[in-house]
């Protein structure tokens, strides 16, 4: 892909293509990635590629929620790998938590390259400068203790059947809150009914996974991540959530998408 010039108005959607197609190419995502990215990528449109008020509070729930947790993992998938797989490095290293290659179209090979990409993302974080209120050699200090699990799926999911049950013993099964961008919503019931906190990232706020968890965060995965970070450096502490409210208003937003015009 040529240079995107900074003026072009969907400058980071257009890089973002470019990432998926170049990981698609490198074997890291499923096949059906791109659906799901494109179907993303519509409800972003009508929300104007932007994180609203009550996405950017449901990120300051979340953020709160797995500080408040006892073991918090970040689920990551291979879109969320690839789109935001740095940064939730970054909130895994602030959080002081593992996260976890947990991926519904389940092969040997894909969870082996995910593995590798994100040991990579993790030494380039390291090197990074430190955020406020990090300091010396903490920050590469916690960030190389960042667990990447998801190789051994010697954990289960109850409630689940065949491959889409595995998981880590160490990381979703013994966790008590889960950041599970672009879950499906299958695993995320179980997940629930299994008394975890679930902290869900989906553009659709009308999918079942939207509905159902406790936090759901109605903005694109690389913003949220990002915000995520941010919000976890400001120590909130959990509220009571309305998650239909935030659901409603990501609604509204796009039924008004038209005034827009
Ligand atoms: O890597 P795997 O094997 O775990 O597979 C990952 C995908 C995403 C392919 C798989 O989980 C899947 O098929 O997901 P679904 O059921 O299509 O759901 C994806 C949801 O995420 C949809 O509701 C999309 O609107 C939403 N979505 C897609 N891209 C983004 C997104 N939400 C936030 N940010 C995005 N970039």
């Amino acid at each position: 892909m040529g240079e995107i010039p900074d003026s072009h108005p969907r400058k980071p959607s257009l890089l973002a293509r470019a990432r998926l197609t170049e990981a698609a190419a490198e074997g890291l995502l499923a096949e059906s990635a791109m659906i799901a990215h494109g179907r993303g990528e519509a409800f972003d449109y009508l929300l104007g590629e932007m994180t609203s008020d009550s996405a950017l509070a449901a990120i300051h729930e979340s953020a709160a929620r797995l500080l408040a947790a006892e073991r918090p993992v970040i689920s990551l998938n291979g879109n969320t790998t690839v789109l935001a797989g740095k940064d939730a490095i970054r909130a895994a290293a602030i959080l002081g938590c593992p996260v976890e290659v947990n991926i519904y179209y389940r092969t040997s090979e894909r969870m082996s390259k995910l593995i590798s990409t994100l040991t990579e993302m993790r030494d380039e974080v390291s090197s990074e400068p430190a955020p406020d209120a990090w300091t010396g050699s903490q920050w590469p200090d916690a960030v190389m203790a960042v667990e990447i699990l998801g190789a051994d799926a010697d954990g289960r999911i109850a409630g689940l059947e065949g491959p889409r049950s595995q998981c880590s013993s160490r990381g979703i099964e013994a966790a008590d809150a889960v950041l599970v961008p672009l879950e499906d919503g299958d695993r995320c019931e179980a997940l629930i009914a299994l008394g975890k906190q679930v902290l869900v990232v989906d553009l659709n706020p009308l999918s079942r996974t939207a509905r159902m968890a406790n936090v759901t965060i109605v903005d694109e995965v690389s913003r949220a991540m990002k915000k995520l970070c941010k919000a976890l450096l400001d120590n909130p502490s959990p509220t009571q959530w309305d998650n239909d409210a935030t659901l409603r208003d990501a609604l509204d937003i796009m039924a008004e998408a038209s005034n827009r015009i």
